[in-house]
């Protein structure tokens, strides 16, 4: 793999190096806690202890002057790298001609051309359109209401282990009730649940595990009255699941001959993530609608769908839209992320990551017995932890090893609807030399706590 240099891709001239000054959290993070504790609401929870000044390359460096290793990208969202290059000038300019009209009263070139893009990369060749908005959520959202104009049908299947959002609609779709939906109900109806393919759990093959989702679907819901199947193609907060192999493609086949509309939620697998441009590429198949957010726009605010022209023009004029969505800094930011991901042939970083890690975790399997499964595709990479007695899930020890990273400065993320999966998300900019010591600090982890 080459070595990139941060000033290629990944933002501020910041050493590239994993630097511990103080404690872990230090003085002045234990300050602003503390601040924060008395005006952010309590619902709104963290991950790290440390307050973020600067990030860039493969770091990000904290308000005691900590430099701490980035294997998070904000989950899933700093592909290109904290305040890269191109994108910070980009949206600089963008920022000096305007910061906002509303594409809805006067629109702007970056939007459309943010859609031409869309469009072009999303598989399949067909004809298509795109729709911006703001966050993930609000995404998926609009593409199950496009669906449902389209299809003019009501319910919508989601699936086990679903992660798609917050917001009402998106968390009637979420599967996981802690944290994400206790206590928020009722949620929005006509949203039912079909088995997932677990291929470490459920150990069935893509077939059957499709046939074992569509045999639920008809029974319980049936296709006359679906409008969508919306489905992760690697699911992210659900615990970087991959389905078996044919499982997709034997849902998207139902989907088309019964009038439902796929709708793949790209949201975290997206944007060279995986080493395509979407997951889906990896399946060879081609959903009708996709969500894409995250990784799209470096860390603004935007998120698209992007599907088949007569199922986007089936909303009526003025059924779509928001205030912000498609906001012209959010998409001056985008275009400079896709033009970064292609002028650094990042699709192939990413590829290149995702064997070092495989490799190096493979090898931590070996000794480890703890370690049940290896698993994801390019530079989005997990362990489900288990006990090696009985395949249960150890989320204790998930906790305990990102804990203990986190303290020696790598930031890691756990996830999985047990809670026992750690995940890997590197900024597609990081070093490699920085994230193979991410990786030395995560097996030292693993050595320590027995
Ligand atoms: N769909 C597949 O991964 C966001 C959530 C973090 P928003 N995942 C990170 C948290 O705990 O809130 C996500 C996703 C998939 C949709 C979303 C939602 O995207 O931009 O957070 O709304």
């Amino acid at each position: 793999m080459s070595l990139l240099t941060p000033a290629a891709v990944g933002g501020p001239a910041l050493a590239q190096e994993r630097r511990l000054v103080t404690e872990i959290p230090g003085p002045r993070s234990r300050e602003l806690a503390e601040r924060r504790r008395g005006s952010v609401a309590g619902g709104v929870s963290t991950t790290m202890p440390v307050f973020a000044a600067a990030a860039g390359g493969g770091v990000v460096v904290d308000v005691d002057g900590n430099s701490l290793i980035d294997l998070g990208s904000g989950i899933a969202v700093t592909t290109v790298g904290n305040a890269a290059p191109r994108l910070v000038e980009a949206v600089s300019a963008q920022l000096a001609a305007f910061t906002h009209t509303c594409f809805m009263v006067t629109p702007y070139e970056g939007y459309v051309a943010v859609a031409e893009r869309l469009n072009a990369l999303t598989p399949g060749d067909h004809e298509k359109r795109t729709a911006l908005f703001s966050s993930g959520a609000e995404a998926v959202e609009n593409a199950i209401k496009i669906a449902r104009a389209y299809t003019r049908k009501n319910a919508v299947v989601a699936f086990d282990h679903a992660y798609h959002g917050r917001t009402n609609l998106t968390m009637a779709l979420t599967a996981k009730n802690q944290p994400y939906k206790s206590g928020f109900g009722p949620f929005a109806p006509e949203v039912y649940r079909a088995p997932l393919s677990y291929p470490y759990r459920d150990g069935l093959s893509g077939a059957a595990a499709a046939e074992r989702a569509i045999s639920a679907i008809e029974k319980q819901v049936g296709a006359e009255n679906l409008a969508a199947i919306v489905i992760e193609p690697i699911q992210g907060e659900g615990g970087f699941i991959v389905p078996a192999e044919g499982f997709l493609p034997a849902l998207v086949e139902w989907a088309r001959a019964n009038d439902v509309v796929f709708i793949a939620d790209e949201v975290q697998s997206g944007i060279a993530r995986t080493g395509a441009w979407y997951a889906s590429d990896h399946e060879g198949i081609v959903p009708d609608l996709v969500t894409t957010a995250k990784g799209v726009a470096g860390g603004l605010p935007l998120s698209a769908v992007t599907g088949r022209a007569e199922i986007m023009d089936a909303a009526h004029a003025g059924g779509l839209g928001g205030t912000y969505g498609g906001n012209p800094l959010a998409c001056a930011a985008a275009l400079a992320t896709l033009e970064t991901i292609e002028q650094e042939n990042l699709i192939e970083r990413a590829t290149a990551i995702g064997e070092l890690v495989t490799g190096r975790l493979g090898a931590l399997q070996q000794r480890d017995a703890r370690v049940g499964e290896v698993r994801g595709r390019g530079a989005m990479i997990a362990l489900e932890l288990v006990d090696p007695a009985t395949q249960e899930p150890d989320a204790a020890l998930a906790k305990a090893v990102a804990g203990a990273a986190q303290s020696e400065g790598v930031i890691v993320l756990t996830c999985g609807t047990y809670g026992n999966v750690l995940r890997l998300l590197p900024p597609l900019s990081i070093p490699e030399e920085l994230l193979a010591e991410g990786l030395d600090v995560l097996d030292r982890a693993f050595e320590v706590i027995k």
